[in-house]
């Protein structure tokens, strides 16, 4: 027994280079043995000491295990574009990492891919043509704490009510953790400016959920154009909008009712001054974007299986006309 005397600081000294290594789970384990050492050399302070000790690992696990919830989140999970004939559609995914943990993982993207680049560690850019055969690529990413990363898609070739898939999975270990896919189609109608996608995402409570939307209108109408518009929730939820760059900011609407009278609304940019934000497409343009964050808060556990939605609609000769609808659940 007279060994366990020099045992003691051994188990302690290793928990603790156990901890500074940042490996909590051992750590507690050896930590427990020292305590039941000390417990059966009956030196109390050590005990106690050791307890405190103990208990502090313990908490950093329980931190860490929150840190490790929150989870790398692709969204949409899924989303739809119909662009005029004859055009390019654009989709794009947001890979977002909301720990404060850096996570290594891989873009596992499947579809009709004809080229695909990267620009540094924010955006991979893939370019798809209908008439390519189906393929798989795997691409390395490392997301910093609180980084997102962006996969830009344009979709060739699309087809008159034939839809073109693309699916977009990311991968941690060769696991998957989070995915969504994409479809476009070409439609012959749309000659007036709309909205040419609509999505479906993921509650997430640890950040603001991205939404891109396209808006198309066709060439020849020649002349510049501000483009009015309006978003709604069917559930109280801020939603900040940004214009296609995702830096500026075009108005917040505080609780997503549509209007601008509420505590915490405000329209940054409204080109053509009538009270609704709006967007600009100069005179060549036929494409604009528009980013929405939406946080539709804290949902109960008991309120999940109800979707909420958000609408847009663009105003067109005076009338409010819904364009598109999106789903978060
Ligand atoms: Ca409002
Ligand atoms: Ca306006």
């Amino acid at each position: 027994m007279g060994n366990k005397f020099h045992e003691l600081p051994l188990y302690e000294k290793y928990a603790e280079f156990l901890r500074l290594n940042g490996r909590l789970r051992e750590a507690a384990d050896i930590m427990r043995e020292a305590i039941r050492l000390s417990v059966a050399m009956n030196v109390p302070h050590r005990t106690g000491k050791n307890r405190i000790l103990l208990a502090e690992i313990l908490e950093s696990i329980k931190e860490l295990e929150e840190e490790e919830s929150r989870k790398v989140d692709l969204q949409p999970m899924s989303s739809r574009s119909v662009v005029v004939r004859g055009s390019v559609a654009y989709g794009r995914f947001f890979v977002t990492n909301p720990s404060t943990l850096k996570k290594a993982g891989t873009l596992k993207m499947t579809g009709s891919i004809a080229t695909d680049s990267r620009s540094g560690a924010g955006q991979l850019t893939v370019s798809l043509d209908a008439a390519v055969a189906v393929k798989t690529i795997e691409r390395p990413v490392v997301l910093d704490p609180g980084a997102s990363c962006v996969v830009d898609v344009s979709g060739h070739g699309g087809q008159e009510d034939v839809e073109t898939g693309f699916s977009c999975i990311w991968l941690e270990h060769g696991e998957p953790v989070s995915e969504g896919i994409w479809v476009y189609k070409t439609s012959e109608v749309a000659t007036r400016t709309t909205v040419v996608d609509a999505h479906a995402v993921r509650i997430s409570p640890f950040y603001l959920i991205p939404i891109r939307h396209m808006i198309q209108r066709t060439a020849n109408i020649g002349t510049g154009e501000n483009v009015d518009f309006k978003i709604m929730a069917s559930e109280p939820m801020r939603i900040e909008v940004y214009d296609s760059t995702g830096t500026k900011l075009i108005c917040v609407d505080a609780n997503g009712d549509g209007d601008f009278s509420d505590k915490g609304d405000l329209v940054y940019q409204d080109l053509n001054g009538n009270g609704h934000p709006d967007l600009g497409l100069g005179e060549g343009d036929t494409l604009a974007s528009l980013t929405m964050y939406v946080d539709p808060g804290q949902v109960e556990a008991a309120d999940r299986d109800v979707s909420r939605e958000v609408s847009i609609s663009l105003l067109e000769g005076g009338e409010w006309r819904l364009d598109a609808v999106d789903v978060i659940k």
